[in-house]
């Protein structure tokens, strides 16, 4: 029988090719993918986290996780689909306009998707209306709004106010370097991650 923890261990190394013949021969065993993903991938990832937040593990192994964890995703994701299995949450995740840095923007999706929610990546130099056209088209529960830049937080508070003002019921949650827990209460977001481990739990506070 395909050994799930070994799946995770995989994806907390980094192990694409482990990770995808122990997810394939999970499923060919008839594992349902729900299980698959859950103590397999969510469980390193997951880990990975942890230890990201404890500064145990730095960027380039989240990077690296969450690369072995995209390329079973890719086994795994329709026969999810065909098993009915629910994301945790529907999010959508941009960098706010005249903003171009994604990297911080792109560890969060990693992070969400690890954890299981469904994420639209909508890029960078995202505008207000995008933002609250893209939280229409995909239902999202809950916005992610990145800033690096000082002089692009006002973009912030625009989108906030924007995505308030459309009446949509997703939650808002705002991060990125110059961003604090102030500023958010400031522009009225509903949620402040520091880093992208901290904004899965965030995220999941927020569908509640
Ligand atoms: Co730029 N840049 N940059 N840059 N850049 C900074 C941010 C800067 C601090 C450098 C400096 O001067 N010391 C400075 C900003 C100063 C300020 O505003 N106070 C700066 C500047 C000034 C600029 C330009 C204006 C430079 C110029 O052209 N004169 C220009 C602006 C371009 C633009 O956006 N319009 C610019 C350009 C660039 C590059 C294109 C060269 C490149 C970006 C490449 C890319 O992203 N694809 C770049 C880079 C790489 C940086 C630094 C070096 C690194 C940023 C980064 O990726 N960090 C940065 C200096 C630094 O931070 N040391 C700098 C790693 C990343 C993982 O961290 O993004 O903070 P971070 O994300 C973290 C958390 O913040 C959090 O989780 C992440 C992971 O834990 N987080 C969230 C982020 N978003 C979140 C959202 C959430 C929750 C948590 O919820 C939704």
């Amino acid at each position: 029988m395909a050994d799930l923890k070994a799946l995770a261990d995989a994806v907390i190394k980094g192990d694409q090719k482990t990770a995808m013949e122990i997810t394939t021969a999970a499923l060919d065993e008839g594992t349902a993918p729900g299980t698959v993903l859950e103590d397999g991938l969510i469980a390193g990832m997951n880990y990975i986290g942890v230890r990201f937040k404890a500064n145990e593990v730095y960027i380039p192994e989240v990077l690296i996780a969450a690369r072995a964890m995209k390329m079973a995703m890719e086994i795994l994701e329709p026969k999810l689909a065909e098993a009915g299995v629910k994301p945790l949450g529907r999010a959508i995740v941009g960098t706010v306009a005249g903003d171009l840095h994604d990297i911080g923007k792109n560890l969060v999706i990693m992070m969400l998707k690890g954890a299981g929610f469904h994420v639209t990546d909508i890029g960078v130099d995202v505008s207000s209306d995008q933002f609250v056209e893209q939280a229409k088209a995909t239902n999202a529960q809950v916005v992610g709004l990145s800033a690096l830049l000082t002089t692009t937080m006002p973009a912030m508070e625009q989108a906030v106010k924007a995505l308030k003002d459309s009446g949509i019921a997703a939650k808002v949650m705002i991060g990125g370097a110059p961003v604090t827990q102030g500023y958010a209460d400031k522009i009225g977001a509903d949620g402040y991650a520091a880093d992208a481990a901290s904004a899965v739990d965030i995220a999941k506070t927020l569908l509640n």
